[in-house]
């Protein structure tokens, strides 16, 4: 396992294979897993998602893991980003896919959530949790 830091974001880089945690929703199979290039992990705290910048890059498979340390539930809510895009979702949240795919996914006290993709396009994709009364913001700026 290899550590590098990229504009303030810890990124690790991950060989091998992965052990997904117990599925809800879209569960992946585990041979699905384990071949992502990076895994950032962004923690949920006293109503603030840390780090609140994520940097990716085009074509890049990622791991994106929250864990939410707050007492109360919060939810990840990509604004673009993953619109019409495969999404592998794992770990004890409950996502939610509409239409266009992927939506949402409620992240409960003390839960971790997996997220599994790959960008495809380069640009500044707002994140927020929708619950009521909770302003809660981050980007996902993603090079080209
Ligand atoms: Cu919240």
């Amino acid at each position: 396992m290899k550590r590098i830091k990229l504009a303030g974001v810890v990124v690790t880089l991950m060989c091998g294979m992965w052990s997904p945690g117990s599925g809800f929703g879209a569960v992946v199979p585990a041979a699905a897993l384990g071949q992502e290039d990076v895994a950032v992990t962004v923690h949920i705290e006293n109503r603030r998602f840390v780090p609140h910048v994520v940097n990716l890059r085009v074509g890049q498979r990622v791991r994106l893991i929250f864990k939410n340390e707050d007492v109360e539930l919060h939810a990840f809510v990509p604004a673009n980003l993953l619109v019409r895009t495969n999404v592998q979702v794992s770990g004890d949240g409950a996502p939610q896919f509409g239409k266009e795919g992927f939506r949402r996914v409620l992240i409960p006290s003390g839960g971790q959530v997996e997220l599994v993709f790959t960008s495809k396009e380069a640009g500044s994709f707002p994140f927020y949790c929708d619950l009521p009364g909770h302003i809660m913001n981050g980007m996902i700026v993603v090079d080209g």
